[in-house]
C-alpha cells in the first residue's frame, strides 16, 4: 500500500467515526465507540500496521497524518463526554429544584436529658444565691481524699472505687475537689455548686463509670442542718412545681460529721402507695447525700472551725433525670439512640 493510500485511509477512519459517534447518547457507547478504533486491536491500530510497507522517507509524513487522526477521535470522544455531562446537569436540574417548594425543615437536635436537668438545677440553686464553681476532672490525691479527711490507707477511700492515673492523680470520683479548692482559694463565706463529671469503676443498671453529679457547700458562720433542709425544699419544690417534703436520715461519709441521707416525697404516687414502682411503696426517694462539713476538712483549708460551719451535699444528675422520666437503665442515656432521646 502506497503511503498516500494509507494516508487517505487514516482520514477516512477519522470521518467516519466522527459520523459513528454523533447520534451516541450513553458514555458505555461513547467509550466502546473509541475502543474500537484506538484500542490495541481496533480499526486505527489495525491500519497502523501497514505503515511496515511505507517507504522509509515517507514514513513520517504518515505518522502526522496517524496522530493528527488518534487525537482528532480522543478529543472528539473528550467533546461528546462533556456534551453528555451538560445535558444531564440540566436535566438534573430541571428534575429536582422546584423553587416554589416551601423549604424543608431540618432535623433541630436537643440539649441532652442529663444536660436539660443540669441547666434546670443550677438554675434553681442560683435563685438562692449558690454560685458555679469548676475543677479539674483530673485531679490529685490530696483534692480528692487527703483534704478531705480520708488519709491513705482510710476504708472509707474504697468506697468511690476510684480509677488511678499515679498513685497521686486520679480521675476525680466526686466533685468534691472543687469545694477543696475553692476553700483554699477563697475565706467563708461560700455558696457554692459543683456541678461536673465524675468516675467510678462501677457499672450496673443505676451505675455508670462516667457519671453527672452535682455538689453544693454552703459555709458561714452560724450554718446549721436546718439551712439544708432549706435549701433542699426549694429544690424539689422548683424542680417538681409541687410541694414535696424531705426528710434527713442518719448515714456516714467520711469528710461530714453528722451525714445524712436525703429523701424527698414520692412525687408519683405521694403517699407511699404500696404498688408505686418509683418508692417501692415507702413514699420516699433518696436524692442525696449530705451533712455537716467535719472539722478535719475546714483544717486542710485553714478554715477556723471555731468560728465557721457548713454543709455539703452530693447528689447525681442521672439519677434525678431517671426518677423523674421513669428511665430504668442508666445505659439510656448513654447509647444516644434517638428514639429514647427524643422523647425529652
Ligand atoms: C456528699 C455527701 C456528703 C461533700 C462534702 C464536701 C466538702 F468538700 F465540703 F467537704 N463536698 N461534698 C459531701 C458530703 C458530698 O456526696 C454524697
Amino acid at each position: 500500500m502506497s503511503a498516500d493510500d494509507l494516508i487517505r485511509q487514516v482520514d477516512n477512519l477519522g470521518r467516519v467515526f466522527a459520523a459513528e459517534i454523533e447520534p451516541l447518547a450513553g458514555e458505555q457507547e461513547i467509550r466502546n465507540a473509541q475502543a474500537r478504533y484506538l484500542g490495541k486491536k481496533g480499526t486505527v491500530s489495525q491500519l497502523m500496521k501497514q505503515m511496515r510497507h511505507v517507504p522509509a522517507a515517507q514514513r513520517k509524513r504518515v505518522g502526522s497524518v496517524f496522530n493528527r487522526v488518534k487525537s482528532s477521535i480522543a478529543d472528539a470522544v473528550a467533546a461528546k463526554l462533556r456534551q453528555l455531562e451538560e445535558v444531564d446537569k440540566a436535566s438534573d436540574l430541571a428534575r429536582t429544584i422546584d423553587v416554589t417548594l416551601p423549604g424543608r425543615q431540618g432535623a433541630i437536635g436537643r440539649l441532652h436529658l442529663v444536660t436539660q436537668v443540669w441547666n434546670e438545677v443550677v438554675e434553681i440553686f442560683s435563685e438562692i444565691g449558690f454560685e458555679v464553681a469548676e475543677g479539674p476532672q483530673i485531679d490529685t490525691d490530696f483534692h480528692c481524699f487527703e483534704a478531705l479527711a480520708m488519709p491513705k490507707g482510710h476504708p472509707a477511700r474504697d468506697m468511690q472505687d476510684t480509677f488511678y492515673i499515679t498513685d497521686d492523680v486520679v480521675l476525680r470520683p466526686h466533685t468534691s475537689p472543687v469545694q477543696i479548692r475553692t476553700m483554699t482559694s477563697q475565706t467563708p463565706p461560700v455558696k457554692i455548686i459543683a456541678p461536673g463529671v465524675v468516675y467510678r469503676r462501677d457499672d450496673d443498671p443505676t451505675h455508670s463509670p462516667m457519671f453527672t453529679q452535682l455538689e453544693g457547700l454552703l459555709v458561714d458562720e452560724v450554718v446549721g442542718l436546718s439551712d439544708l433542709k432549706g435549701v433542699f425544699l426549694h429544690l424539689i419544690r422548683r424542680f417538681y412545681g409541687k410541694s414535696l417534703e424531705v426528710r434527713f436520715r442518719p448515714s456516714y461519709f467520711p469528710f461530714v460529721e453528722p451525714g445524712v441521707e436525703v429523701d424527698m416525697q414520692c412525687a408519683f404516687c405521694m403517699s407511699g402507695n404500696p404498688a408505686c414502682r418509683v418508692c417501692k411503696g415507702t413514699g420516699w426517694i433518696e436524692i442525696s447525700g449530705a451533712g455537716m462539713v467535719d472539722p478535719d476538712v475546714f483544717a486542710h483549708v485553714d478554715y477556723d472551725a471555731e468560728k465557721f460551719t457548713g454543709f455539703a451535699w452530693g447528689m447525681g444528675l442521672e439519677r434525678i433525670a431517671m426518677l423523674r422520666h421513669n428511665v430504668n437503665d442508666i445505659k439510656h442515656l448513654y447509647e444516644g439512640d434517638v428514639r429514647f432521646l427524643r422523647q425529652f
